[in-house]
């Protein structure tokens, strides 16, 4: 092989791009660090190093907010930065195995190991975005339908605020009051992309609103019709036939593994965003972990065999991203049943997938 082709191989490019990407806030971090967390000692010949951890290294050490991004205590000044990070820690929902309100914790606790900058893309989030991790959502958890109010208000007031809103779940009935927050803020129709192994739109499941419920509630929003909302993945034994009926009902659209199988990843993006932004202002991201192969996501309520892999669900994710989204969800991660911590670092991954492949399209432009 001549060097000129091993040049053109995408390794090699992403090695000469890293070159281009500032350090500009890596820089100020470390300056930070060093006037906070105090000189080290006399002995580190590395004098970067501070006393005190107070940045991005030692990459086990620290508080564990997402990314080590700033802690947001003051909520009313969300609106200073491009990306919110919001924990919804709400399981009420969850008709089986319990401990979604572990997720964003669990999220949040595997992002340690993740630094900011992603080499296929040339992208570092620390230099292209300010990003605060708000929190949590004070759930309600012996009360759903207080919670959904809880969490309605908490995204209707970042999304309004102008940051993009990553929601970390949590289970899937988050799907309901996540829209409830943002469609009123959209001047025109959301669409809705839900990578999922279930088709949850049914109206109730033992006579509540659960997590098998959120795109019933959802799509009765008048700009949120059933005709945007694209169900990706469906499929197995695990799809209730009440849900099967009302999709039936609403025609929305729903696109099997086998589809996925038979189309391919991009055309099935295609697809998806076709249907999704069709006489749509916005397309909101809901990605349930389980929509993966069970293999790869033990960390779940509900896991079934023959979903996605990672290779396909990333790059749906990106293919979907590319065209910019209003708002995004990763839901039923579920830290107790989450060996090796697997299934949180696949949440992690899709969200700074999602983030760095908008930062790449200009579809997440930096406010300042
Ligand atoms: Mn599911």
């Amino acid at each position: 092989m001549s060097s000129d082709q091993l040049n053109d191989f995408d390794g090699m490019k992403s090695v000469r791009l890293e070159a281009e990407i500032p350090t500009t806030r890596a820089d100020e971090e470390i300056a930070r660090s060093l006037e906070y967390g105090l000189e080290a000692a006399p002995s580190i010949k590395d004098r970067t190093i501070s006393l005190f951890s107070r940045g991005e290294l030692p990459h086990f050490a620290g508080i564990n907010t997402f990314l080590k991004a700033p802690f947001l205590e003051d909520v009313r000044k969300v609106g200073e930065y491009d990306v919110a990070i919001l924990g919804e820690p709400l399981d009420t929902g969850t008709t089986y195995r319990a401990g979604t309100r572990f997720g964003p914790q669990g999220v949040r606790r595997i992002s340690a190991l993740y630094t900011s900058y992603n080499f296929e893309l040339g992208v570092d989030l620390r230099e292209s975005l300010r990003i605060a991790d708000i929190g949590d959502v004070f759930v309600i958890p012996a009360n759903i339908e207080k919670s959904f109010d809880q969490i309605a208000l908490a995204v209707s007031h970042v999304f309004s605020s102008g940051t993009f809103p990553v929601l970390i779940g949590g289970d899937h009935s988050l799907g309901y009051p996540n829209i409830r927050g943002i469609a009123p803020h959209v001047d025109g129709n959301v669409g809705i992309i839900h990578l999922d192994r279930h088709i949850d739109i049914q109206e109730t499941d033992m006579d509540e609103r659960m997590h098998t419920t959120p795109w019933f509630h959802a799509t009765n929003i008048p700009n949120a019709p059933p005709s945007n909302l694209v169900q990706v993945g469906i499929g197995g034994w695990q799809v209730p036939r009440a849900g099967v009926k009302v999709g039936r009902e609403r025609k929305t659209n729903v696109i099997s593994m086998s589809d996925v199988e038979r189309l391919g990843i991009e055309k099935v993006a295609e697809i998806a965003l076709d249907l999704a932004w069709k006489n749509a202002k916005a397309v909101y991201l809901s990605f349930d972990i389980d929509s993966l192969d069970a293999g790869f996501v033990p960390g779940t309520g509900w896991p079934e065999p023959g979903g996605f892999t990672p290779r396909e669900a990333l790059k749906l994710v990106q293919l979907i991203a590319k065209e910019g989204l209003c708002a995004m969800e990763v839901v039923e991660v579920s830290p107790p049943y989450d060996v090796s911590d697997t299934t949180a670092l696949m949440a992690l991954r899709v969200i700074v997938d999602a983030l760095a492949t908008m930062v790449y399209h200009g579809k997440l432009p930096r406010k300042r």
